[in-house]
């Protein structure tokens, strides 16, 4: 079959979008996720602002809509009437009083990459001009504060010791749910009493290995009853919970999107709320250069409750390429991004990063976060880079990728040899990526 042109692509691309709108959110993917993710719906409203910045507007505001008291974005704002499991019955939001009254939704949070959507709302809007652009700008005067209270609430609770480093409690927070980061951590999570498991995902994929297994999610459950048992206090939860661990690829965004929010206020004439948020960017790109390797020049994640790092190989450990901080690392890390051990491994059909190396005995090309690629990461490695100026490197990954999305399936993730499509079919953040990378301007000179 001949490749699309990129603008068959984009119509491609954009039709799974509408496919996916619920008319209020954009559900994660239209079977095996039929409820709207908080960083999903921040790749959904990048892609989304390319074609229409009002809905990619009301896409934000969905979520904000579903923003605890305490500022906390939850990980999942639940649609009506839907078979994902675990849903609101399990979760049972309403049982703390932070939570929204209007709408039900998960307890636990995912990576901070929304300042970067809104970021890229306002570009769209300035664009475009007239209408789009009043729009763009109301919202981000409008928003600010919440998005404030969000990174606000991620530091306060999530790094109480002022390390520049994000603590999670539950694989789920990270995005990366079954990644073998976790694997030593869920090892010593053993639950007391079983779930009984309705596996509404396993009917929406083609085959079972594709996704995490019945003894992950008693695990996966077993943590989630312990926070809520616990009515999801932030503080209690920390004391109960069988899995703390710092992530070091949310504490990279945590430092990127702070500085990118810090950019928005700068903006706005909110110079004392930019200095804070330049100040915790800085803690966090120092935070996020602390967990590094000198062996193998990778980012760590941290055990908190037994003090040991993690040293699987996995896309984690280019956190410093989103963060930057040490030139002199940045340029160790592109090339080994660019070696055989990642993009430049023979046997890849598509040249982008794989989720784990293959070179790694943890890696596994069908399973999940265990090995596949993943588009949206691979966005966010472009969008990083580029803003680094390693322009070459960004620029090789998002021409493999368009390669990749040529297939027109919009899948979750990818085989890395065959270039097969896995886990969902039309799923949105993949297609947003692929309208993000198609509405890029000419790369700048190349700096590195
Ligand atoms: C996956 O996670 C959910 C649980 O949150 C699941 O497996 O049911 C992950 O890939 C996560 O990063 C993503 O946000 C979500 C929706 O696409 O699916």
């Amino acid at each position: 079959m001949a490749a699309p042109t990129e603008s068959a692509l984009a119509a491609h691309a954009a039709y799974v979008l509408r496919g996916n709108d619920t008319g209020t959110l954009t559900t994660a993917a239209p079977k095996l996720y039929p409820h709207q993710w908080s960083w999903d719906a921040a790749f959904i409203t990048m892609g989304l602002s390319t074609l229409s910045v009002p809905r990619a507007v009301a896409e934000l505001d969905w979520l904000l809509a579903a923003q605890w008291s305490t500022g906390m974005l939850p990980h999942i704002v639940f649609a009506p009437d839907t078979d994902y499991f675990p849903g609101p019955d399990v979760w049972v939001s309403q049982c703390s009083e932070h939570a929204p009254k209007s709408v039900r939704t998960s307890g636990i949070c995912q990576p901070p990459v929304h300042a970067i959507a809104v970021q890229q709302v306002l570009a769209a809007g300035r664009r475009a001009g007239g209408t789009a652009r009043e729009e763009a700008e109301e919202f981000v005067a409008r928003t600010f504060d919440q998005w404030l209270a969000w990174h606000r609430w991620l530091d306060r609770v999530r790094d109480p010791h002022d390390r520049g480093l994000l603590e999670i409690h539950h694989g789920w927070e990270s995005g990366m749910d079954n990644s073998p980061r976790w694997d030593a951590a869920y090892a010593a999570v053993l639950p007391r009493e079983e779930t009984e498991l309705r596996r509404h995902d396993l009917a929406h994929v083609e085959d079972a290995a594709q996704r995490p297994t019945d003894a992950e999610y008693q695990r996966y459950l077993w943590l989630v009853r312990q926070m809520r048992e616990v009515g999801y206090d932030d503080e209690r939860v920390r004391d109960v919970v069988d899995f703390r661990m710092v992530d070091v690829f949310m504490s990279a965004i945590m430092a990127i999107a702070s500085d990118v929010l810090a950019e928005l206020g700068d903006e706005l004439g909110r110079s004392a709320e930019a200095a804070e948020l330049r100040e915790t960017a800085g803690r966090f790109r120092r935070g996020v250069l602390s967990t590094v390797s000198p062996e193998t020049g990778l980012a760590r994640d941290l055990n908190v409750l037994t003090g040991a790092w993690v040293q699987t190989e996995t896309i984690a450990g280019f956190a410093p390429l989103l963060s930057g901080g040490d030139d002199a690392l940045v340029e160790r890390q592109l090339a080994l991004l660019a070696s055989e051990r990642w993009c430049g491994h023979p046997e890849l059909k598509f040249a982008v990063p794989p989720s784990t190396s293959p070179r790694s005995a943890d890696f596994r090309p069908r399973s999940y976060w265990r090995g596949p690629q993943w588009p949206v990461v691979n966005w966010l490695l472009t969008w990083a880079l580029n803003r680094q100026g390693a322009t070459e490197l960004a620029e090789s990954i998002r021409g493999e990728s368009l390669r990749q999305l040529a297939d027109l399936a919009f899948g979750e993730y990818y085989e890395p040899f065959t270039g097969e499509a896995l886990g969902s079919r039309h799923q949105s953040w993949t297609a947003a990526v692929t309208l993000g990378w198609l509405s890029d301007e000419p790369a700048p000179e190349t700096h590195r």
